[in-house]
This record gives structure tokens, sequence and C-alpha cells, in this order.
């Protein structure tokens, strides 16, 4: 089944008339078009209708038309477009996300069109988990992007160097390397200021002796890569390895239990309760990991508040950490995908403690 028709057949499913997407990311899943802007109407039985201004429609009409949609540049907004398809479809109910759908544009939609707007928490998104092979493939470029650029990093990572110059220039290398954005702002903390998980790069400078974590990620297809690693420039004291190892003890635990049919809560705590026995339990204050693809975040999680299991198609980061106030914090995280043929770690970069 191509995307149409996987839409189509939920809408059936669900026993809808129709679908309305509006939303980017969801847009590039509905079409497999990167970037495009505007409207995609799917009814239940297997017609497309994609709407989008002269920005796009010349593109688009190449790249969607074979998919099976109609490509079409209204003339009007798009509640008016959007009501007159449920006037000549006879649609009575339309599906949409209500997450991914301003208070506003719902307003708009719901007074122009004369179909009941239905919310669904999990329509696209569901399918979106599964990945299919071109999906993973993108991921896999991304990554491969990530993993070189931080190889031509390395080099500079070393005493008086600038976070803030640091992080800039893997982003910079990234997209040399081909990467079409970052996943997200590059997380680049040193020291002290590792123990804070999301941390901001500044203005501080690498000092003999920090830890250095580095949380990042490129863009191909659309779609993110997502790799944290941490190293140690010039020593690592007894501590400090401590920590790691029992990091990436963690993190190998939360792998071997993550698999289809395995529930985000256990795969969590497999990894939680190394880091727990080693004593550090207070100073893991996240989840585990989360699914990767159109968003950098995406479900189903491995968090402990996450009883959803996890399935064949699925691409699941695996990111302990353990976050010492005032000392230093440590992560590693790879990205695992769900394969037919077995789970396969999409993420090659070595991840033993590594001094500079
Ligand atoms: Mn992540």
């Amino acid at each position: 089944m191509n995307r149409l028709q996987k839409l189509a057949a939920m809408v059936k499913e669900r026993k809808a008339d129709g679908l309305l997407i509006i939303e980017a990311e969801d847009l590039c899943y509905a079409t497999g078009f990167v970037g495009l802007e505007g409207m995609v109407m799917v009814t239940a039985d297997g017609k497309g209708l994609c709407f989008t201004d002269s920005r796009y429609i010349e593109a688009a009409e190449k790249a969607i038309a074979p998919m099976g949609y109609q490509v079409i540049d209204p003339k009007e907004g798009y509640p008016a477009v959007a009501a007159q398809v449920c006037r000549e479809e006879k649609l009575e109910t339309l599906l949409f996300e209500d997450a991914k759908m301003s208070v506003a544009e719902f307003r708009r939609y719901e007074a122009a069109v004369p179909a009941r707007l239905v919310p669904v928490e999990d329509g696209i998104s569901r399918l979106r988990q599964v990945k299919e092979e071109v999906e993973v493939e993108h991921v896999v470029a991304a990554q491969r992007i990530a993993e070189k650029a931080l190889d031509e990093l390395l080099p500079m990572i070393r005493p008086g160097a600038v976070e803030r110059e640091l992080a800039a220039e893997l982003d910079y290398r990234m997209a040399r390397l081909g990467s079409t954005g970052v996943s997200f702002q590059t997380i680049f903390v040193s020291g002290a200021k590792s123990s804070m998980p999301h941390g901001v790069p500044g203005d501080k400078k690498i000092e003999a002796g920090d830890f250095v974590t580095i949380d990042f990620g490129a863009m191909a297809g659309g779609y993110h890569s997502d790799m944290t690693r941490t190293f140690a420039v010039g020593f690592a004291t007894d501590e400090m390895k401590k920590v790691y190892n029992t990091v990436l003890q963690a993190q190998l635990a939360g792998i071997e239990a993550f698999g289809p049919g395995k529930i985000g809560r256990d795969v969590d705590e497999a990894a939680r309760k190394v880091i727990r026995d080693a004593g550090y339990g207070e100073y893991f204050g996240h989840s585990l990991g989360h699914s990767v693809g159109l968003n950098i975040h995406e479900a189903p999680n491995a968090s402990p508040k996450s009883e959803a299991a996890f399935e064949i198609g699925n691409i699941t980061t695996m990111e302990p950490g353990i976050y010492i106030p005032g000392k230093f914090g440590v992560r590693i995280e790879d990205m695992v995908y769900l394969g037919k043929d077995g789970k396969r770690n999409l993420t090659l970069y070595p991840k033993e403690l590594t001094i500079l």
C-alpha cells in the first residue's frame, strides 16, 4: 500500500468519510514531498486531494501526482476549499488530529465545512510510528552525516576551545556534508555544565578533566537523526570512568530489552535498574528514549509512564544519563530500529570512553 492507500484505509477503519491534514510533517508523510505547505484531504474511498499554492505547485505536481493525488492551486482559502470538497464528495465526518491544529484553525474549518470534524489523537501519527524502508534510509543518511561531522570536529575539542564555537562548527560541518538542517539546537556542554541534560552551549572554554556532552542531529529527506556522545578531555578520574561505564552498561541493557511487543516502561526500567543498582538512581531524571522520524520526538516512548508496546518499524533512541549537579554529567544515545529481520542499531559511532 502506498501512503495514500494507507491513509484511506485508516479513515475507513475509523468509519469516517474523510481526513483533513494541515500540519507540515503530516503533509510530508502523506505526500512524500518535503517542505510542502497547504492542505491534503483523503477520502475513505481512496481519493487524495492536495491543495497548495504557486510556490510549490509545479514541483508538487511532479512529485505527488504519481502517488494518486490530484494537485490543485486553490483560488479561495483552505477552509472554503475543504467545504467544497465535503459537498462534492458528500463527506459527513472528517477526521483531524487535534494536537496538530490550533484552536484558531479549528474554528475557521468548523465554521466553513458542512461536515462534522472528528478529533483523533493518533491517526496519521499512528501510521508514522511504523517506518517504511525509505524512511529508515533517510534517518540512516542523516545519521551518517552526523557521524562524519563529529569525526571532523573531534580534533578541535581541546582545552581553550569555546563551547559555542564548537557547536557552530559541528552544525556547519553537517550542513557541508549535506544535512538540510539541524534536528534541534545542538547541545554542547562541558565540565560542570554537563550535569544539565539540555544545557545550551555558551562562552565556557573546554578544560582538561572536563566531560564534554554533545547531543545533536542532522536531517535528510525531512527525517531527523539523534545521537549523544560524551568525551573526556585530557584525563578522566576514577569516578568519571565509573559513571561513564555505568551509563554505557545501562544503555546496553536498554537496547537488549528493546524489541517488538516490549512495553515502554519495561525497556526504560531495564536501563534504569543498572543506574539505580550502581547507586546513581537519583541522577537519572529523564526517560530512556523516544522515537524519531519526521519529528525529533515521536511516540512510542521508552519511559516509566509508557504502557505502549513497541512494534516492528519503530526507530527509538536509547539515551540514559547520569547527571551529578555541580560536578558533571554523562549521556550516551543511539537510535535503534526494529526491522523485520531483527533490531538494528542505526548509530555506528563508537561509544567506549574516549579521552581526547
Ligand atoms: Mn534524543
